[in-house]
Parts: structure tokens; sequence; C-alpha cells
């Protein structure tokens, strides 16, 4: 059996830099990924219309001031292609892919009490060993379709945008159905309804989504920004979401109203996230100021959407803006003014089932040639548990987590020695920009393996004291907002039977930050470090 000191689970852009890393620190590495690319997210979703909707000089690796320097972002928000060439030119340009194995599932990550190592078996037959496991499997990458009745029967093409094919896809002359209006449905609905010759879209809840004002970037502003990248980062990694904004200092409940339009309005025409993140402190925490953003959105998509019956529709009225994840489009309402898109409410009407012709709902059959599922996915756990983990005494995670995750700091779970993952349940994660948090994770993931090998140390894990006090604190974070108001995925509320949990951590990168560097600053608070020797004494015990 090959041995290693460390396997990476995924080459998304958390695999590819945590494997760099380890090369760089001299550790033995194996990386495996499911696709046949890296790419991970990246890779999978090439959906009409998929761009990131966090602005690409952003959205990118921090840890090489080459790469910075060298790598041309084209535009605002980068689209899902450029994205896939930069992490392809990192994989080459440093020289990473004689590191992972392609196309090749994880299928069960086994810990072993005697040896204190995993192993590791894939669906290509591999069985190797290594001291470590780093799932570096993504929170959105176990794409999910609802179990619909007559789902088989359907005669015509399927997809999830999650699992795009490699081909191009013309919907020309197709009618065509979207199931989901989440960011994904979102970004794509308007690309699908330029081709297919009708578009339905089947739509559950409608969502908040704010204009990306997308735009090439000019040559200037990547100098500029280039130049003082930097202090920038440096900024983005103590900030709130990830990002290097000046953060608000104001209620929107001091300010009048005329005032606060005019703040929303700039917003709004500059576009992007930033309207949530950067107008006023409180937009999130208080319901009363949520409802002043809330409306003005409201307003909005009545503006844009000519037929008023329809605007209705688009319309969120039952939960807080920003409280489902915030969508940001290119002409998304827009779309539903063009005579070949029809909006279906299914929430008053639930999809009563998939025949072989099309989808019926309140009674009536839509006839399609193709169905887009853009249905989302089982978030932040599921790549987790579906990679079959054992732990001390053969205990499975999915037992360990059955009423919902729990895991100190997002990084390691209590009962399982050495096993590591980033952006993991409790951390900031998808409420962040992933990258920011991703090199967090790697980083310090790396400084305590040095740690390890620096004092000899043979294992280490949370305490369960420590794990269960930062649950709490996750918990009380996230019921300090309007987060939990609403149904979403970030409390796996989108699948059936999944515990009602807020996985990610609220409070911010640089909060979550300091917090990492003080739990190291004093000897790995709430970790249990156990020497070959120790470890030795209690298994003969
Ligand atoms: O998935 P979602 P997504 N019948 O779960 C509907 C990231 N992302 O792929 O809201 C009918 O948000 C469901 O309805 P409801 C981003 O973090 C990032 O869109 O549950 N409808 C919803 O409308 C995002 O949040 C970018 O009532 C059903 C939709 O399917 C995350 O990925 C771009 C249904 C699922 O929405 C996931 O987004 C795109 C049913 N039985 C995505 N079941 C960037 O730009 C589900 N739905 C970085």
């Amino acid at each position: 059996m090959d041995e290693f000191d460390a396997i990476v689970i995924g080459a998304g852009f958390a695999g590819l830099y945590q494997l760099y890393r380890l090369r760089e620190l001299g550790f033995t590495a194996q990386g495996f990924e499911a696709g046949d690319g890296v790419g991970g997210t990246w890779y999978w979703n090439r959906y009409p219309g998929a761009r990131c909707d966090v602005e690409s000089m952003d959205y990118s690796y921090s840890f090489s001031e080459e790469l910075e320097q060298e790598w041309e972002w084209t535009e605002r928000y980068p689209t899902q292609p450029e994205i896939l060439r930069y992490l392809n030119y990192v994989a080459d340009r440093f020289d990473l892919r004689g590191l992972i194995k392609l196309a090749t599932r994880v299928t069960s990550v086994v810990y072993d009490n005697e040896t204190n190592r995993w192993t590791v078996e894939t669906n290509r037959g591999d069985v190797v060993s290594a001291r470590y496991i780093i799932a570096a499997t993504g929170c959105l990458s176990l794409w999910q379709i609802p179990a619909f009745d007559g789902l088989e029967s359907f005669r015509g093409s399927t997809f999830h945008t999650g699992n795009w094919p490699r081909d191009d896809i013309d919907f020309a002359g197709r009618r065509v159905g979207v199931i989901g209006t989440g960011s994904t449905g979102i970004q794509a609905i308007p690309q699908i309804a330029k081709q297919a010759e009708h578009l339905f879209v089947f739509q559950r809840t409608p969502n908040y989504s704010v204009p990306a004002r997308n735009h090439l970037l000019t040559a200037e502003y990547q100098v500029s920004r280039k130049k003082t990248y930097r202090e920038y980062r440096e900024r983005a990694k103590y900030s709130g979401g990830g990002h290097s904004a000046i953060l608000p200092t104001k209620s929107a409940l001091e300010e009048t109203n005329a005032d606060r339009l005019a703040e929303y309005e700039r917003r709004w025409e500059r576009g992007g996230a930033p309207l949530m993140q950067m107008s006023y402190t409180d937009l999130m925490t208080s319901r009363e100021a949520n409802q002043t953003i809330a409306e003005f959105v409201r307003g909005k998509i009545r503006e844009i959407v000519t037929d008023a019956e329809t605007a209705a529709k688009l319309t969120p009225v039952d939960y807080p803006f920003g409280a489902k994840r915030l969508c940001v489009d290119i002409d998304y309402f827009e779309t539903y003014n063009r005579g070949n898109v029809t909006l279906v409410d299914v929430r008053s009407a639930p999809i009563e089932k998939i025949t072989e012709r099309g989808i019926v709902t309140g009674g009536y059959e839509y006839e399609l040639d193709a169905i887009v599922f853009a249905t989302g996915y089982d978030a932040i756990t599921g790549p987790l548990l579906n990679l079959n983990i054992r732990g001390r005494d053969g205990r499975a995670l999915n037992d360990a987590w059955s009423a919902g995750p729990r895991a100190y700091l997002g990084l390691q779970v209590a009962g399982f020695p050495n096993l590591f993952t980033i952006t993991g349940p409790g951390s900031p994660s998808v409420i962040s920009n992933m990258v920011v948090s991703i090199e967090q994770h790697v980083d310090w993931i790396c400084e305590c393996l040095m740690h390890l090998r620096e004092h000899d140390i043979e294992s280490v894990e949370p305490l369960i004291e420590a794990q269960e006090a930062w649950v709490a604190h996750v918990n009380e974070a996230a019921a300090a907002t309007l987060f939990p108001l609403a149904k979403s995925w970030y409390l796996g509320d989108n699948i059936p039977g999944k515990p009602r949990v807020f996985m990610p951590y609220v409070a911010g990168v640089g909060a979550y930050r300091r917090k990492c560097e003080e739990v190291v600053a004093n000897g790995y608070d709430g970790f249990v470090m156990t020497s070959r020797q120790e470890r030795e004494v209690a298994i003969s015990k």
C-alpha cells in the first residue's frame, strides 16, 4: 500500500493550494479528484451564465505575488471558463498536476486506532494510507435533484447545473423547463431564455437579486489594484466577508428616509452584493432595518417587470432580504418581459410529477424538450458525509453528526484524529469570499502540521468541550441575525430530514481569523495533541 503524509481530497481552489503548501513544506501528499480536470466547483458548474458573484480581483489567490501580478482578469465578475482557465494555469505554474489523481472518487476514509493512520479507498481501486486527511471537497459539490415522481419517465433531456456536460448544449428550438431560482437559476435563466423557443421557470420561492453591473476591467484599474494588492489583501483577511471594503458604521434606522433611499439607489446602480454588505450595519440584525432594503428591492422588481402579476410572483415577501443567499444577476428580472418566458408558481401548486412529456403542476402538464434542475446542493456537510469517513473505534462521521455537524472551528472533529476539513461547518465558509477563507484554513492546517512535526506529536483532535462550546457559539452568532428566518440551504432546509442547524459562522472572517490565531498562541487551546508514546500507552490500557 502506498503511504503518504497526507491525502488531499478535491482539486479545486482548496485542494490545489493545500497540495502546493504541503509539497513546499516537505510533506508527501496525494490528491484525489473526482473530475477529470482540476477546478472543483468551477470544473463542474458549466451551465450557461455561470460566473462568480465575488469580484475577480478579490476571488483569486493571494499566496503568490508573482501569480497576482501576472494573471490578467478581464471582467469585474469572472465567468466560469475564465476561473477554470485560472485554476488550470495555477496547476501548471506551480507544477501540481503530478500530485493529483484525476477522475478518481474517494469512496471510504477509515482510521486505524493501532497505527494512527488513515486508509483511503477510491472507485478506481486505489488503497492508500496517510497520517493526515485533508478534505478539500468544497461546500457546494454534492448536487441534488429532488425525488420527483416520474422523473425517470421523462423522454427529453435532463441536466443539473452542478453536473453540466462538457459539450455545448444548444437549446435553440426547444421548450425548456428550469426548476429553481437560487443564485444558479437566476444566472442561467436569462441565458437559456435567449436560446430556447420557450422557457418555463418553475419557481417555488422568489429571491432577492441585485444587478451585477458587470463590465470589462480596464488596464488602469488592474494596474492600480495590483500596486496595492498587499495592503488590500491584508484588509480583506480581517474584514467581515473577505473583501477589502470600507464597512458601514451607521444603522439604517439612523438615516432619513430620503438619504437611505439615495444610498440604496447609489449601490443598486453600482451593482453587486455590496448593497447588502456595505450600506448599513444592521441590515442583517434588525427586522426593521431589513424591511427598508427589502421594500427598496421589491420596488425595483415592480419597476422592471412589466406584467404586474408576474412581478408580484417574483417578489419575495415572507423572509428578510439576504436571509437566503443574496443573488447577483445579469438581466434576471428583465428576462420575464420576454415573450418566450413563462413563470410558473410551484409554491401555490407544487410540482405533482414529471411525465414522459414534461412537468405537471396545478393539474396542467407543461410539455418540454429539456428540464434543467437548478435545485442546489446538499451543502457543507453533504460532501464530507459522502466520503464514508470512519474515525476512532470505527465511528462513522454520519453518526457523530446525526443531529447536525459538530466541529471545532470548522477545522476538526472530536474522535477523528488528524482529519482536517477546509471551510468545514462552523467556519465562515460560504458566508465569506471562499478564496480568503480557503487560504486561511490551508495556512492554519500547515502551521499545525509543522507544529506536530517539530514537537514529535502524532495526532491532533479537538477536545469535546472545546468543540461543544464552539458549536454553541456558532449557533448564538447565527441566532443574533436574521439568517435563520428564511428556509435555506445554510440551515439544511433543502434536504429532507437534514437537521436544521445554521452551518456557517456569521461573525466575519476577521473575528474568526483572530480566534484561530489566539488558539495557536495559547498552545492549540481546545485541541488535544498526543505523542506516539502517549498513544501507545493509551492503547495498551
Ligand atoms: O441552489 P439553491 P443554487 N420544487 O439551493 C428550488 C452558490 N452559487 O444552485 O428556495 C421546486 O440556492 C429551490 O426552491 P426553494 C451560492 O452560494 C454561487 O441556486 O427551496 N423548486 C431554489 O429556488 C448559492 O446560494 C454562485 O423554495 C425546488 C432552487 O431550487 C449556492 O451556490 C453562482 C425544489 C435551489 O436553489 C446554491 O445555489 C451560483 C422542488 N422540489 C451558485 N427543490 C456564484 O456566483 C429545490 N427547489 C459564486
